[in-house]
């Protein structure tokens, strides 16, 4: 029941004047808190009011809801511990200056799964420095909270909110090590699985032991007739399970959705009290260190009959009203938004109010459909459409992630470059599984779907990117494509603009990993190819040898992070697309007009010349810098210049 905006100040007024001394009494040892709690509260009320009532306003018992989130933020302020309250300050204060951390050219993200990377907590303390090396800023560790025993996808299926999965450490554990981080500049990121529970939750356990008000934190249907009218609309996301979207729990004799895998069970938003439990286990998460929490599967929250229960008005409610609450409670939070959708709903997650930070899985699918093509016309024409996000938000480049690649450019983006998206995506997938006639790919067919012909790609970079094969035939040249291709792509993921995330392992250039067939909980999802495990005697005898793909992989990267990191022009999320009249090579502007840095990425094996001479307008005539080789390029007013294959400059004007 939306109420008219010119109320809501009036209704936020109203509600904190009611609520003050409720409020107020838990700031009853700690006053001093209370007046900067109480600026932030009424700042964020009316909006959060507004959307609160169009997700609950219908509700007899609104208000009652409405003032247990408010105590529920209240207790978690109060709770706050004292350096995380100045770090929130200085992230208020850059933000509010438009500088947001995420804006930062030295800023620098890595990837890994503890136990993978390095056994458990405290193995990853002790690899800290291995990160500073290479120039971390921002460490997202997979998923680390007590997770279901047996399969667990990777510990998206989370067993308790507040525990850490227990061969991993604690939670205490946890916290020290966010801390000491934080004082070395590296901000933690850890996923928020919102979506959904495991089976095995103490919420799912009581539900399944009968308590009602636990089965109303998820759907139930005591019949398959819901199920039966909902399924034919919905997307099958592991179609490899077989059935659809719904699991029948005999313990309960009900009917649970579960979205992804039959033990994972879909949260229900639409109920109230879920949402505000959901509230608290968040805040707990951010009072424990945690900078960035990446907001797992978020077009999935909402779910509406008649829809495919995507992308619903509703679910960015939900984050825009967590948002708030994170304003009020832990205003340093910010939060990354996780949907591998169609790049328009990509983009209508982030936003500052919203999800601050996204993944860009456009750029990702494009990175590789441009090598895949050896043409720049999908790329630029997407990028051009769709780099651009609100003022105060930025990307997250990737290159890939733990995940399966899915090939999310828009069709009407390939319409309008004159190519059908379904038969692209069916080259896509031969040329990366390696079935097309010349590809050099070892990726891995994940969830093929054999009704509609569907599938995606599991793969470790390297692999992608023609090493494996390469290495396996003991082709030097072809080893050399594959390191450039990789140097390539992490050039382009470094400067184009937005936090780039380094996967740990494709740093050295670490191959599929065909380990996890033996293993009876992972031999179904391929997508453990791509999640080796960290092998650090063989790492330093890799990086001994300078001749080693892995130190080759790793010094490239490095120097490509040093320039990223001395660059203010490569800052903030401002990028130009430029025409260089070569399809072939992808150009870009970063930085003001008046001294900009320009970007070639030739996205073939063979040179590529650039004459247009727009790059004269741009960087003067020259000799420029050529700034990852720190070399001189020179501009030759017949011939422009030309590129190496597979070559990435970072050009300034000298
Ligand atoms: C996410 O991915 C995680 O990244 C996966 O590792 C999990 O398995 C999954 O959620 C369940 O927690 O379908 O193939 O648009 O595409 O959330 C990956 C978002 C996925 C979904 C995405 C999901």
């Amino acid at each position: 029941m939306p109420i008219a905006p010119a109320d809501l100040p009036r209704e936020a007024r109203r509600t904190v004047a009611r609520l003050t001394p409720g409020l107020q009494r838990v700031f009853k040892d700690e006053p001093v808190l209370w007046p900067p709690f109480l600026i932030r509260l009424e700042r964020e009320l009316p909006r959060l009011l507004d959307l609160l009532h169009r997700l609950y306003g219908w509700r007899y018992d609104f208000h009652w809801h409405l003032e247990q989130v408010l105590l529920t933020a209240a207790r978690a302020w109060r709770e706050r511990p004292a350096p995380w309250r100045a770090w929130d300050a200085e992230e208020e204060a850059a933000a509010a200056a438009g500088r947001p951390w995420f804006h930062d050219n030295r800023q620098v993200g890595a990837v890994a799964y503890v136990d993978r990377f390095a056994h458990d907590l405290e193995g990853l303390r002790e690899r800290l420095p291995y990160l500073d090396r290479l120039g971390v800023t921002y460490l997202h560790l997979m998923p680390l909270l007590r997770a279901r025993a047996g399969e667990s996808d990777g510990g998206y299926a989370v067993s308790s909110y507040r525990e850490v999965e227990p061969r991993l450490g604690t939670m205490s554990q946890l916290a020290q090590l966010a801390t000491e981080l934080r004082w070395r500049g590296v901000r933690l990121c850890l996923d928020f699985v919102f979506n959904h529970t495991a089976d095995d939750h103490d919420w799912a356990l009581a539900a399944k032991a009968g308590d009602r008000d636990k089965q109303d934190y998820y759907w139930m249907f005591d019949d398959r007739t819901v199920p039966d009218r909902l399924s034919p609309g919905l997307r099958e996301i592991f179609p490899d399970r077989g059935g659809d979207a719904f699991t029948f729990v005999p313990e309960l004799g009900k009917h649970v959705w579960t979205t992804f895998n039959t033990y994972q069970w879909d949260l229900n938003f639409s109920n109230p009290a879920l949402f505000r439990q959901m509230a608290e286990e968040m805040l707990f998460l951010a009072n424990r260190g945690v900078s960035v929490l990446r907001l797992d599967a978020v077009p999935f929250i909402w779910k509406r009959e008649g829809t495919d229960s995507e992308n619903q008005p509703e679910a960015h409610g939900i984050i825009q009203a967590f948002n708030a609450i994170g304003r009020i409670a832990a205003p340093g939070l910010a939060f990354k938004s996780e949907a591998i959708v169609h790049p328009d709903q990509v983009t209508s997650y982030v936003s500052p109010q919203e999800a601050q930070v996204s993944y860009n899985p456009l750029l990702m699918v494009l990175l590789w459909e441009s090598l895949a093509t050896r043409d720049t016309t999908l790329m630029r024409h997407s990028l051009i459409k769709r780099f651009g996000l609100p003022d105060g938000a930025g990307w997250m480049t990737y290159i890939r992630c733990h995940d399966d690649i899915g090939w999310g450019f828009a069709d009407e983006d390939a319409a309008e470059c004159g190519m059908n998206g379904f038969d692209h995506r069916r080259f896509l997938n031969a040329f990366y599984t390696g079935r097309f006639p010349g590809s050099v790919a070892r990726g891995l067919p994940f969830q093929e779907n054999r009704r509609t012909g569907d599938m995606r790609i599991s793969g470790a970079l390297a692999s992608l990117a023609g090493l494996e094969a390469a290495r396996a035939k003991r082709d030097r040249a072809g080893v050399e494509l594959a390191l450039a291709r990789i140097r390539l792509l992490y050039g382009i993921i470094l400067t184009i603009g937005g936090v780039p995330l380094i996967y740990l392992g494709d740093e050295l250039a670490v191959e599929n990993d065909y380990a996890f067939a033996d293993d009876p909980h992972r031999r179904d999802d391929n997508r453990w190819a791509h999640r080796p495990v960290m092998d650090w005697q063989r790492a330093e005898r890799d990086l001994a040898d300078p001749a080693s793909p892995a130190a080759r992989t790793t010094a490239a990267l490095r120097r490509l992070i040093a320039v990223r990191q001395d660059q203010p022009a490569l800052a903030g999320p401002a990028m130009t697309i430029l025409s260089v009249r070569n399809a072939h090579v992808l150009a870009y502007r970063r930085g003001a007009v008046d001294r900009p840095l320009v970007v070639l990425a030739n996205v073939t094996e063979t040179p590529q010349g650039v004459a247009d001479a727009g790059l004269v307008s741009l960087l003067g005539s020259g000799p420029w810098r050529e700034l990852v080789s720190d070399t001189p390029v020179a501009w030759d007013p017949a011939a422009g210049v030309t590129l190496p294959p597979y070559g990435l400059w970072v050009l300034s004007g000298g």
